[in-house]
């Protein structure tokens, strides 16, 4: 466990709760996680965001790095901090993979996706020989299914992607199951791929290394916001400005 004390007063000043839980763990990635010549996933979401900017900072200070971007908002604030980016295509494999999660499970999968860059987040991460998320400690959970299931659909023939979605999860134990289409302020959000994001409530799953194969069996559906068996392990921040490497 890391206390507050050796927190960069540039990164964490004014912050406090979970955005200082975030910012913990966000910088304990940035510095005990990041060495010269590695190639980088750059997650996205606040918490990984302020991994780029601590890693920003050494970076400035001369560690020699490349990243790749897991959205568009990460490109833009990695560019502007001066991080250098790369295409994946160029690298093909990436050493490390910093991201965040919505939810964590103690066996190490995660939904993710509550920002709607799920699709590339997986490929950055299934592309790299280690992922390593960065979380405040509200995200660990003793289950998944309390935050919604994002799923990442083709707009076209949506709806009987949908109709599809629901059969398969009522077939899997999931009463009723209500996938709704993610708007935000009466838009539709649009992912960085031009996809569509439906978002389903579970409430309580146990079967997401079976259901995350099974739903991308559907046409439309371009991925799923399960991240099963693909996490190496987490930096959980806590509002006390404390980290620590589980
Ligand atoms: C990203 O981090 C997404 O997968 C997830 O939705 C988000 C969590 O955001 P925050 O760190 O802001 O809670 O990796």
């Amino acid at each position: 466990m890391t206390d507050s004390g050796s927190l960069p007063s540039r990164l964490t000043a004014g912050l406090s709760g979970q955005d200082l839980a975030k910012a913990s763990a966000g910088i304990r990635a940035a510095t005990d996680l990041c060495q010269n010549g590695m190639k980088l996933g750059l997650g996205s979401g606040s918490t990984a965001h302020a991994f780029v900017r601590a890693l920003a900072e050494r970076v400035r200070d001369g560690l020699d790095i490349v990243g790749v971007p897991t959205s568009t908002q990460t490109y833009d604030l990695a560019g502007e901090l001066g991080v250098p980016l790369a295409d994946l295509n160029d690298l093909v494999e990436l050493d490390l993979t910093i991201d965040g999660t919505d939810q964590m499970a103690p066996d190490g999968s995660m939904i993710k996706g509550g920002g709607a860059c799920l699709l590339w987040e997986k490929v950055v991460a299934k592309a790299s020989r280690r992922v390593m998320i960065v979380a405040d400690d509200t995200k660990l959970a003793d289950h998944l299914g309390t935050f919604p299931l994002p799923i990442e659909v083709l707009p076209f023939g949506w709806r009987s992607s949908r109709k599809q979605i629901v059969e398969l999860l009522a077939d899997h134990g999931y009463e009723n199951p209500d996938p709704v289409l993610r708007n935000r302020s009466d838009d539709l959000v649009i992912t960085d791929s031009g996809n569509y994001i439906l978002d389903v409530t579970l409430g309580t799953v146990t079967n997401q290394a079976e259901l995350t194969v099974l739903l991308n069996q559907i046409p439309g559906v371009v991925e799923n916001g399960f991240f099963v068996g693909i996490a190496d392990g987490v930096v959980v921040g806590r509002p006390d400005g404390s980290s620590e490497i589980i």
